[in-house]
């Protein structure tokens, strides 16, 4: 199925249905999506990396989980397909999928299933309104980076502090110095470097476009991917998606902080689910590169409104007695576009 979740679109599959090599279905993935072209238009990519994604679904063998999800980026200009992000976005869609395909039944009023996202095991619990034992398609819901509104679908991730580099700080420090630049080190559920605007030359209110025609920018963030992925035990990172690196700067329209992502080689035109909970959690730690940017709320969760180049994508936070982090919720809308075969 082809599914837009959250602000990205993605093409679903059952795993059953894909090549169990890991070769063999990454290449099937890469044909699948109009490789070896960046433009994709010989498949079904939109030639943008938010347009670019797959997710692989199974029931769950596990007990007290219903779906395993695994995510895969297809990277449009490298032509690689990497499973070591996560994709909030593309995992709002799963529980369409899974009702469409008839591996769930909904029950009369709200369904909720467990998701095990399979790149780091961590759970999401999503929650979709099913008033007559059927998906709600309509509503009032709307979220930034997509046109008109739909139902929502809430999404509550479960521990996901180090789901990826195994530390919510895996350098060991709150800030380090790459290239005379000070940067946040953080995995709240997304390796992200969150870094002020101000200390790459940037008013942090840049269009995405601008930012993608700077080429001197993106070399210079390059440069300190390169540098903070091994510390962030990424390992070489030079052909992964990860780490993130998100441009901070005072709130513009009341919320806690303004961001621009990019994610990793082109400025994302929103920011990312887990993204934003990553970022929206550096700015929570005291002393951290980008602390002195945000305006953090009080209490406990927080309901941090990350604002981004389109408008604001709200994050609530909760946290332990210890002052861990614990979970996270979102809410994101998605849509299946259509359903039927991927010719090779
Ligand atoms: O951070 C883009 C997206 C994402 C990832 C990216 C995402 C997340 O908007 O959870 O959703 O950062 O590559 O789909």
């Amino acid at each position: 199925m082809m599914i837009r979740g959250g602000s990205s679109r993605g093409v679903y599959f059952a795993a059953s249905d894909l090549p169990a090599d890991e070769v063999e279905r990454d290449s099937v993935l890469l044909r699948v999506m109009g490789g070896p072209d960046p433009l994709q238009v010989d498949g079904l990519g939109g030639g943008h990396p938010l347009t670019s994604k797959v997710a692989v679904l199974n029931r769950s063998p596990e007990y007290g989980i219903d779906l395993d999800y695994l995510f895969l980026q297809v990277d449009p200009q490298a032509q690689t397909v990497s499973s070591v992000q996560n994709c909030g976005n593309i995992l709002a869609g799963t529980g369409l999928y899974a009702v469409e395909a008839g591996w769930l039944e909904p029950t009369v009023g709200t369904t909720t299933l467990r998701v095990r996202m399979l790149n780091t095991g961590a759970l999401c619990q999503l929650d979709m309104l099913t008033p007559e034992g059927r998906i709600q398609t309509e509503g009032a819901t709307k979220i930034d980076g997509v046109p008109g509104s739909s139902a929502p679908i809430v999404c509550n991730y479960l521990d996901i502090a180090g789901s990826a580099c195994g530390a919510l700080l895996p350098t060991g420090r709150v800030v380090d110095e790459f290239d005379g630049v000070e940067g946040t080190c953080i995995d709240n559920g997304m390796p992200v470097i969150a870094m002020k605007a101000l200390d790459l030359g940037l008013s942090g209110r840049e269009s995405p476009q601008e930012l993608d025609a700077d080429e001197a920018l993106k070399n210079r963030l390059e440069s300190i991917r390169l540098q903070a992925g091994p510390q962030m035990n990424l390992g070489d990172v030079a052909d992964l998606s990860v780490p993130k690196l998100c441009l901070m700067s005072p709130p513009a329209r009341g919320g806690m902080v303004m961001t621009r992502t990019f994610i990793p080689h082109v400025c994302h035109k929103t920011i990312g689910v887990l993204g934003a909970v990553s970022a929206a959690s550096a700015c929570m730690l005291e002393g951290s590169a980008v602390a002195a940017v945000a305006d953090v709320p009080e209490g406990n969760p927080k309901v941090m409104n990350v604002e981004h180049a389109e408008g604001s994508l709200e994050v609530q936070v909760s946290l332990n007695a210890n002052d861990q982090f614990t979970s996270a919720g979102i809410v994101r809308t998605a849509r299946v576009l259509f359903k039927g075969e991927g010719f090779v």
